[in-house]
C-alpha cells in the first residue's frame, strides 16, 4: 500500500509542475517541509514495499493479522453483492482477505493515480476473483470524486477500504476532509474500514521509522534523489568539494545525499502523538534548484512526513466530526493497531450541506501536511 499521492502535471520542460511548486514552496518555509505524498516515485514505492516487511515495522503484519482474524465479522454488516472501493490501491496482501470474506462482492474499485502497479494489482485480483467487476478509477482522493458511472446509481451496498494507517499521513484536519470526501463519493448508508496505528510507545515507534538496515533512511533520502533527478540544475552535485566564501557550497548545486541524514522523531502534544520524519543537514550548505538558492544551516531539517497515531477513541471522535458513525473496532492482542468499521447514516445529509468541522482540539498547530 502506498501513501497518499497528488496529481501530476508535466510542464513544458518535462518538469512535474505540481512537484516543482511543492518543493520550491516547501523549502522556502522557515521550517522547510515537503509533503510525504512526494516520497512515492517508483523507487520510493519499492522502498516502502520493503519497509512493510521489516522486523521493526509492525503495522503491516499486525493489520494483516487483524484482517485475517476478523474479516468475516467486518464483512457481515455490509451484506451481499457489495461494491468495494479501495483508496490507494496496491495493498495486494490485504484486499483479497476482505474480498474472500464478502458475500459475492459485485465490484472492486481501486482508486489511485495512474501507476503501472495499480493496474497490475487490479489484473491479479481479476484472475483470482472471476466474475468480480474490476473498475479502476484514476483520481486524487484528496479532492471530491465520483464513482464510475456504471456504479453511481447502483443501490448495492458500498464499502470503502483504507488500510495501512495511511490516514495517519494526513493532518487531523486533512483526515476529516478526506472522510467527508468519502462520504460524498460512497453515499448514505455506506461503510468504511480504516486501519489506524494506535501505538504511543516511542521504544516501538522509533525503530519502526529508523530501522537497523537503513531502508527507511533510504526511503526518506530518495526524496532528495528524486528532486535532483526531476528538478536539479544540471551543472553539479553539492559534494562538499567546492566551497564559496561564506563556507557554504558554491551555487548551481543539487542535493548531495551524503550531506543529509534521516531522522525519526516522536512528538506528543496533548493527547495526540505522531512520528515525524526529517532530513537533517549535516553541515551548512546551499542547494540550487530551478534557478533558486536554498541555504541550510548545520542541523537544519526538511520535515518530510507526519504519521499520526490515534487512540481508538480519538479516531472515533475524528470520524464523528466528519459525519461517520463508529460501528466496531478490531485490534491485536497488544493493542498496537486498530481496524475501524464506520458507517454513514442511511439518512445522512450530503456532506456539502453539513457544517464544516474543525480538527479536534488536540491537533498540534503545526500539522499542516
Ligand atoms: C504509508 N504510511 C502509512 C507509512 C507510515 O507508517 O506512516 C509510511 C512510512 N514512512 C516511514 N515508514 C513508513
Amino acid at each position: 500500500m502506498n501513501g497518499q499521492r497528488l496529481p501530476r502535471e508535466a510542464g513544458a520542460a518535462g518538469i512535474d509542475a505540481a512537484f516543482a511548486a511543492a518543493v520550491l514552496e516547501g523549502l522556502a518555509q522557515p521550517q522547510k517541509r515537503i509533503s510525504s505524498a512526494w516520497l512515492y516515485d517508483r523507487r520510493g514505492s519499492e522502498l516502502f514495499e520493503e519497509i512493510t516487511g521489516l522486523a521493526e515495522y509492525y503495522p503491516t503484519r499486525t493489520e494483516i493479522g487483524i484482517l485475517e482474524a476478523h474479516a468475516p465479522d467486518m464483512a457481515r454488516p455490509v451484506g451481499r453483492a457489495a461494491v468495494l472501493v479501495e483508496i490507494g490501491s496496491g495493498s495486494s496482501r490485504k484486499t483479497p482477505i476482505l474480498l474472500r470474506a464478502l458475500a459475492e462482492p459485485h465490484a472492486y474499485v481501486p482508486i489511485d493515480l495512474a501507476h503501472d502497479f495499480f493496474l497490475a494489482s487490479a489484473h491479479a485480483l481479476a484472475r483470482e476473483f472471476a466474475g468480480l467487476r474490476i473498475c479502476p478509477l484514476v483520481a486524487d482522493f484528496t479532492q471530491p470524486f465520483a464513482l464510475p458511472d456504471a456504479l453511481r446509481s447502483d443501490a448495492r451496498p458500498r464499502l470503502g477500504f483504507f488500510p495501512g494507517s495511511t490516514i495517519g499521513n494526513l493532518s487531523p484536519g486533512g483526515a476529516i476532509a478526506f472522510l467527508r470526501i468519502m462520504a460524498g463519493a460512497l453515499g448514505p448508508g455506506a461503510y468504511m474500514l480504516i486501519g489506524t496505528d494506535c501505538t504511543h510507545d516511542p521504544t516501538l515507534l522509533l525503530p519502526a521509522y529508523d530501522d537497523t538496515r537503513g531502508v527507511t533512511a533510504a526511503f526518506n533520502l530518495n526524496l532528495l534523489a528524486r528532486i535532483n533527478r526531476e528538478l536539479g540544475d544540471k551543472d553539479g552535485v553539492n559534494d562538499g568539494d567546492s566551497e564559496s566564501m561564506d563556507g557554504r557550497g558554491a551555487g548551481g548545486e543539487r542535493f548531495a545525499l551524503a550531506a543529509f541524514r534521516h531522522e525519526a522523531r516522536y512528538r506528543r502534544e496533548r493527547d495526540l502523538g505522531r512520528i515525524e520524519m526529517h532530513l537533517v543537514s549535516r553541515r551548512a550548505q546551499s542547494v540550487r534548484l530551478c534557478g533558486r538558492r536554498f541555504d541550510f544551516a548545520a542541523g537544519e531539517t526538511i520535515h518530510t512526513e507526519n504519521s499520526y497515531k490515534y487512540s481508538r477513541d480519538d479516531f472515533r471522535a475524528l470520524a464523528r466530526a466528519a459525519g461517520w458513525l463508529p460501528e466496531e473496532c478490531w485490534s491485536d492482542a497488544r493493542q498496537r493497531f486498530c481496524v475501524h468499521l464506520l458507517r454513514l447514516s442511511p439518512h445522512a445529509p450530503h456532506p456539502r450541506t453539513m457544517r464544516r468541522a474543525e480538527p479536534p482540539a488536540t491537533a498540534p498547530s503545526s500539522s499542516s501536511f
